[in-house]
């Protein structure tokens, strides 16, 4: 199972700032737990991981593994709210996504409360913190074993 992981803009900054909202954990401290669980897992799972800050280079990598990936979990940040680009991307890989996030985007401002994305992700979870990440990984091996389906 090849899953390709995206994380949007200032994503890279956790951990370093406003840890009062996002926690103490690191980018790389999310992708090694990714790293570390895809490994324990008795599927045989490969991860690719990027990061952007940049609208275009998020849809330009979603529509390069479009033959790679069979699954894709995405925290697209701030372009939750705003991409009609990365939403017409992932709809047209056509694939199943898992749309994440680390706080409760539905507690915060009413600007968060819209997502672009949620209507062509599989499902959403958000809320958990680093641990959001954890949970749509397992989701998403399951989907793929056709273990879980995804309900509308
Ligand atoms: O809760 C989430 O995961 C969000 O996707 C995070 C985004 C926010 O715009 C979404 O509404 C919800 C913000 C990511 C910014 O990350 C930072 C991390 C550390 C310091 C500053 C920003």
């Amino acid at each position: 199972m090849n899953i390709l992981v995206l994380h949007g803009p200032n994503l890279h900054l956790l951990g370093k700032r406003q840890p009062e909202i996002y926690g103490h954990q690191t980018l790389a401290d999310i992708n090694a737990t990714l790293d570390r669980n895809a490994a324990a897992s008795p599927h045989e799972i490969t991860l690719k991981i990027s990061q952007s800050n940049h609208e275009g280079e998020l849809v330009s990598i979603i529509g390069d593994n479009i033959d790679w990936a069979d699954g894709i979990l995405i925290n697209p940040a701030a372009y939750t709210h705003t991409s009609v680009a990365i939403r017409d991307a992932l709809s047209t890989v056509a694939l199943p996504v898992i749309e994440i996030h680390l706080s409760n985007i539905y507690a915060r401002e009413e600007f968060r409360h819209h997502s672009y994305i949620s209507a062509v992700a599989v499902g959403v979870i958000g809320g958990f913190g680093t641990h959001s990440y954890t949970l749509a990984l397992e989701a998403m091996i399951q989907i793929l074993q056709k273990k879980l389906e995804p309900s509308v």
